[in-house]
């Protein structure tokens, strides 16, 4: 029987050691949170690193944390602390995703980096087909993987190979400076079907292959010597039914069973009920906006005292990257930020900034969703934006607004938002005063018309779209070959 192989560069499963134990724990981050349940209700083998190097596990272990992995069809690949460093901090973290957000002043060009990036990226296909068999589909995932697809092909030249990239694909005007980029694009071009969160991303890696290779493109499909390679969008859902159960079961919850963060955020709606809640959650990346959002927030208190004391920011960013040197600014200037506003505006009875420098439990983050009143999203570049959507469906009396930057990907679905640039601070500022005074009617009306669709846009229907997409790349073969 033919299966699916998963491969993207972490497992959704985090392996740790804690005295001498193996403790496994659910991966935090956009594509391992969509994917899991996907990866749970079909045929699947899901390929990744485990988040523990080969220095970091003794040699009695190795056994026990592939077997770890096997219980959730999972397979582990190994990689040492030299590689996580050149691969996943270096070209990946350092080149690659800088660049793709139009962080072009981040962006380094290191060759060594790059010899390992390929070096890892070989690594990852010789597992893939070591459990390939004739039939599989395989589903390549995201910008640390780009070499991977053209690695297998050359393998396997009639495997089905799909791939898809989660984080936006810049125009050809930035993508053209990466010096490997002609080797970059020759490497997605080993799949079949290439996917992309929006249509704007799509036309940028079209315009790119047709300008860099000088293949033929025409509408979403690229023809190479050989093959034809099918491009197109497939705008990722969430597991809408998941969050949507954990809220009702959330507002079931009695007085006992009830977290210490909900008893917090209770008593804050208690003393003050009038008082607005706005939450922000990212990982600490430089992409999600969070300065300018602290910015922003102070540029509303400064030109509206009437809002002091009337709203609190709740902001939760997870540790993310922090090996590389921008994500460690960036967290010491949030850091003086929040310090520094907190000192500002603060009352004896209120502080306007609740910073929550950590990640929490899905529980806690449910807490969250369900007692603030106004999401504020503001990244500066997002592929999609998995925060955006999950709060929405966890609004299950339909009250809530959501504030959101024009430059997540998810902002192309999500209109009845209140949509702002996140550079313009001043339409921030507006955008809270709308979403604090919008009548609860109003907030229903747009949150019934975006909860209806990503019901019916779920994580599922997306991967079930992407592999319906990826079969029917077996007809366009054959039309090749028959020409
Ligand atoms: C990349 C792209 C794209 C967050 N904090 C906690 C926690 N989370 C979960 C959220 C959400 C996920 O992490 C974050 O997803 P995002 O989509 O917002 O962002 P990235 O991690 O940057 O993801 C992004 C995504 O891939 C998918 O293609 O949308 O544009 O950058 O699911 O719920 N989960 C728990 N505790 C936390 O503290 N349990």
């Amino acid at each position: 029987m033919s299966k699916t192989i998963i491969i993207s560069n972490r497992l959704p499963l985090q392996i740790n050691l804690e005295d001498n134990n193996l403790e496994v724990t659910p991966s935090v981050g956009g594509l391992a949170t969509g994917l899991k349940s996907f990866h749970k209700d079909g045929d699947s083998i899901w390929i990744g690193w485990s988040g523990l190097t080969e220095e970091e596990i003794p040699e009695n272990l190795l056994e026990d944390v592939k077997e770890k992995a096997r219980k959730e069809d999972c397979v582990a690949v190994n990689l040492s602390e030299e590689e996580i460093e050149g691969f996943y901090y270096g070209f990946s973290n350092r080149t690659i995703w800088p660049l793709f957000h139009y962080f072009m002043e981040y962006t380094e060009a290191d060759k060594d980096h790059w010899e390992i990036y390929k070096s890892v990226n070989k690594k990852y296909a010789e597992e893939v087909l070591k459990h390939y068999k004739e039939g599989d589909h395989i589903w390549v995932h995201d910008y640390q993987l780009l070499l991977v697809p053209n690695m297998i092909r050359e393998q396997q030249p009639e495997a089905i190979i799909g791939f898809f990239n989660h984080i936006p694909f810049p125009s050809y005007e930035v993508f053209r400076t990466l010096p490997w980029r002609d080797e970059v694009l020759k490497g997605v071009l080993g799949a079949d079907l290439i996917g992309f969160h929006t249509y704007d991303y799509e036309r940028h890696f079209l315009s790119s292959v047709s300008r860099i290779l000088r293949h033929q493109v025409n509408f979403n499909e690229i023809t190479l010597p050989e093959r034809i390679v099918k491009v197109d969008s497939f705008p990722m859902g969430i597991d809408y039914n998941k969050f949507e159960d954990a809220a009702l079961n959330h507002f079931k919850n009695t007085a006992e069973q009830r977290t210490e963060l909900q008893r917090r955020l209770d008593h804050h709606s208690n003393e003050t009920p009038e008082a607005k809640l706005i939450l922000s959650i990212d990982r600490l990346d430089y992409t999600k906006g969070i300065a300018n959002r602290i910015r922003a927030f102070e540029y509303f208190l400064d030109r509206h005292p009437e809002f002091i004391e009337k709203v609190r920011l709740v902001m939760l960013a997870v540790p993310s990257r922090s090996n590389v040197p921008q994500y460690q600014r960036l967290k010491r200037e949030i850091d003086e930020l929040v310090g520094r506003i907190n000192g500002k505006f603060s009352t004896v009875s209120w502080t306007p900034i609740w910073y929550f420098y950590r990640s929490m439990p899905f529980e806690n983050l449910i807490d969250l969703y369900t007692s603030c009143d106004i999401a504020l999203l503001t990244p500066i570049r997002d592929g999609m934006n998995l925060v955006a959507k999950e709060f929405i469906a966890t609004r299950v009396n339909q009250t809530g607004v959501l504030i959101l930057s024009e430059m997540a990907g998810a902002a192309h679905e999500m209109n009845e938002a209140l949509i702002i640039n996140p550079n313009n601070f001043e339409q921030i500022s507006e955008a809270l005063i709308q979403a604090i005074e919008m009548p609860e009617e109003e907030q229903k009306q747009r949150n019934k018309i975006l909860q209806k669709r990503l019901k019916r846009y779920s994580v599922e229907k997306w991967a079930n779209d992407f592999m319906k997409a990826l079969d029917e790349t077996s007809q366009d073969r054959d039309a090749f070959k028959a020409r």
